[in-house]
């Protein structure tokens, strides 16, 4: 579509939609009752494997990992996500789609079959028993606002027609074939993406957009994210929510079954203003949309720029617990708008910032190197309709951001030696606010406007965003010894005969450290290494 990412006019309409949401899964519930289809019966038993027991929280880490398979996620989250801390991770729409090798035909549902150029339904299975073993959640894509935009034969050969999906919704179970005096009846696509109603009822691009307020509808939605729960997935990143609207969505939330006690994790792709965002607040989490275009303008204007940025997030933002920072995501990726592996080392900065961040719940993005941005990966092989085994860059070059890529291959940002030690550094210092460390934030007089510190009393970081070596000398607040760094010596830095991996850094009585701080990077330390060295 190749459309600028803009933020929509605010709109005060949330309020009213939550007590109509109540109400309105009240009315469904009810209906339910007497059709005699079952609403959300409580779940006896939990999955095979039980989804980790913690809840998605500004100390998480999560990551998209853009159209890899279900089987190279499998072996991911064993060898690397797991192991290094990564929380959850947010995998692309499982669902039958359409054909065709472009990216985006999985954003055309043609079944709820667990059938995908991605993977059988037995792999899926696989791939959500090892991340949950090895301590990773599965936010699996759910694309629920509507279905495919042509007729033919999906993915796993079901015959459907845009408006027909047999066994699953008839021709009035869209907007565009209610009768015409129905209050929600749209035959039109989205005109006018300031008026509301047309945002719910009408089509997103000529995708046909389904009557999520009538009951057999959202219980069919329900049924599908329901087999999803039931194997073992945790929550879901719900795309294009703001067109199913907070009512419709937190009513199909309602007759889910529960995740370890709990209702599953829900994050609403609502591109749009926090305003906009408020009617989402109330059930789920929301995308900072604003953040990645504020990296792109202020980052490379060196760290003057991550100063207003850390001021605009607080205050543009929604709450710091229901709002997720992103660098980008597989649009923003492919259409424009933000910073991606391209930028290298930048890009890697802007992730950096995100983690040392305390503000919102941190997601990362990896996907592949690709020139036409339309394109799926060079990875999908047409002979075989699947995508190949994610292939990252080989030995050392899987270490950090590469100047270029063989078109196909997976970034593999998770590997990234700087993004573990981030990591790392979250784990330790995520949990403490900006608010009570404030006093702490410091540019020094030799790199006015490059570098930033902040000393938490438990880590500290300073980024330089020049394309020039910063050597300075900080005042780190840490006490007199020997630090190793995390950004270049990764998410373990002391060696077993307690040396620095990478770069050493040394504290004075006075808690000071002269230090070099590499171009586009970071150095970054970690009170807890201490007794360790010292
Ligand atoms: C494709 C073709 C279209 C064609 C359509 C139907 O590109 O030309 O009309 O198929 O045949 C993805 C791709 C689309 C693709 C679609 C279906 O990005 O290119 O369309 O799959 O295959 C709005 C929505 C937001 C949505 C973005 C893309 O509000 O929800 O548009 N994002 C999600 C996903 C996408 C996905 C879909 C939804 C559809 O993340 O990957 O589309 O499932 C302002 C507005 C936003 C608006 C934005 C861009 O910022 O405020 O609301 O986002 O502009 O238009
Ligand atoms: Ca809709």
């Amino acid at each position: 579509m190749g459309q600028v990412y803009r933020l929509g006019a605010p709109r005060i309409w949330g309020m009213r939609l939550n007590s109509l949401a109540k109400l309105t899964s009240l009315i469904a519930a009810t209906a339910l009752a007497v059709t005699g289809l079952s609403a959300a019966p409580a779940q006896a038993s939990g999955p095979i494997v039980p989804v980790p027991d913690k809840q998605i929280t500004e100390a998480s880490v999560g990551i998209q990992m853009f159209l890899w398979n279900w089987d190279s996620i499998a072996k991911e989250c064993t060898n690397v996500l797991g192991p290094e801390g990564i929380d959850w991770v947010q995998i692309s729409p499982p669902q039958e789609h359409i054909t065709g090798s472009t990216w985006w035909v999985h954003y055309q549902p043609v079944s709820y079959k667990l059938e995908s150029d991605l993977g059988t339904r037995a792999q899926f299975i696989n791939m959500v028993h090892a991340c949950n073993r090895a301590g990773v959640q599965i936010i699996a894509d759910a694309v629920i606002n509507h279905m495919a935009a042509s007729d033919g034969s999906g993915y796993a050969n079901t015959e459907f027609s845009r408006f027909n999906y047999p066994g699953l919704y008839a021709p009035n179970d869209f907007h565009a074939n209610l009768d015409p005096s129905d209050p929600h009846y749209c035959a039109d696509n989205i005109q006018d993406y300031g008026d509301q109603w047309q945002v719910v009822n009408c089509s997103l691009s000529g995708l046909p957009d389904l009557a999520t307020e009538k009951p057999n509808v959202r219980q069919t939605i329900a049924n599908y994210l329901n087999d999803l729960i039931d194997i073992g997935v945790a929550g879901f990143r719900v795309d294009a929510a703001k067109h199913i609207g907070a009512e419709d969505l937190s009513a199909i939330k309602g007759l889910l079954h529960d995740v370890n006690g709990r209702p599953p994790y829900f994050g609403s792709e609502v591109i749009g203003s926090s305003s906009e965002n408020d009617a989402f607040t109330p059930f789920s989490d929301v995308w900072a949309w604003q953040m990645p275009t504020d990296l792109v303008n202020n980052l490379p204007l060196g760290m003057a720029g991550i100063y207003s940025n850390r001021a605009l997030w607080t205050e543009t933002f929604n709450d710091s617990a229901h709002t997720i920072t992103m660098v980008s995501n597989h649009d923003t990726e492919h259409h424009g708008g933000a910073l991606s592996y391209k930028d290298g080392l930048t890009y890697q900065l802007a992730s950096i910032l995100m983690l040392s961040n305390s503000f919102g719940k941190p997601e990362l993005y990896t996907g592949y190197a690709f020139s036409d941005d339309g394109n799926g990966s060079p990875n999908y092989k047409p002979g075989s309709d699947l995508y190949a085994n994610a292939v990252c860059p080989a030995g050392t070059k899987a270490l950090k951001p590469q100047a270029s890529y063989v078109e196909g291959t997976y970034i593999c940002m998770d590997r990234w030696t700087a993004i573990r030690g981030m990591i790392a550094w979250r784990d330790a210092v995520g949990a403490s606010t900006i608010e009570t460390n404030a006093k702490y934030l410091k540019i020094p007089a030799t790199g006015l406007g490059r570098i930033l510190q902040y000393n938490r009393g438990i880590g500290f970081i300073a980024m330089n965003p020049t394309a020039k070596a910063l050597k300075t000398t900080l005042l780190v607040h840490e006490p007199k010894g020997a630090y190793c760094d995390v950004i270049s010596g990764g998410q373990k830095p002391i060696t077993s005969k307690k040396k620095c991996v990478g770069t050493t850094i040394t504290v004075s009585a006075t808690g000071r450290a002269l230090v070099t701080v590499p171009a586009k990077s970071a150095i970054a330390i970690v009170k807890a290494s201490w007794a360790k060295l010292n």
